[in-house]
């Protein structure tokens, strides 16, 4: 989303995780997806990376100017790390990933806790997590798709974060996230 949003050119490579290649794990040190490789160097952790690109690319900015938005911009990010994706990511596959079916359960109840204070945050007819679109909203919406099928799935209501579903479909009407699949 980054890069599109940036207009930059790039080449994607995927990557078959369940049979790392020699290539990948030679750019990639912790064997993870997403690696950017900018001018023959890997780069990794979403979010260090995508700050990467904000810094090297100027427009649009995807931090805020102000220092106390942009501390909260990094905030929201880290908890997308720390909280949103763990989260989603168990509650959606990990069954499927040999996660034990009390660690899928309290994955999705954590899930709604993570949704609950999204659905705070975004209170008052705030648009995006912070005072513009930025690096916050995008490291949430890797994780939009899987979110929706959780919800299509039923084990999930959105209906009940009025406020989330909502930013959420301003985020993926953007042309960079239709761009980014
Ligand atoms: N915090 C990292 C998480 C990276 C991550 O966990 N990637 C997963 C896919 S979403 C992965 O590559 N898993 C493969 C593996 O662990 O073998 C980031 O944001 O880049």
């Amino acid at each position: 989303m980054v890069l599109h949003e940036k207009g930059v050119g790039f080449e994607t490579y995927e990557v078959d995780l369940e049979n790392k290649s020699e290539e990948f794990l030679s750019v990639s040190s912790t064997g993870k997806v997403p690696v950017v490789v900018a001018d023959g160097d890997p780069l990794y952790e979403s979010n260090v990376v995508n700050q990467y690109l904000d810094e090297v690319f100027e427009s649009p900015k995807l931090l805020p100017e102000d220092p106390k938005e942009r501390a909260y911009a990094r905030i929201w990010m880290a908890s997308a790390d720390d909280n949103f994706f763990p989260a989603v990511f168990i509650a959606s596959v990990g069954h499927e990933r040999g996660f034990s079916e009390t660690q899928v359960s309290e994955a999705l109840e954590k899930l709604k806790t993570v949704l609950a204070a999204l659905e705070e945050r975004l209170g008052d007819g705030r648009e995006y997590l912070v005072d513009v679109f930025s690096l916050a909203d995008i490291a949430h919406a890797g994780n939009f798709v899987r979110l929706r099928e959780l919800a299509e799935e039923g084990e999930i209501g959105l209906a009940g974060y009025p406020n989330v579903a909502a930013w959420m479909e301003r985020v993926e009407a953007r042309e960079s996230f239709k761009a980014a699949g």
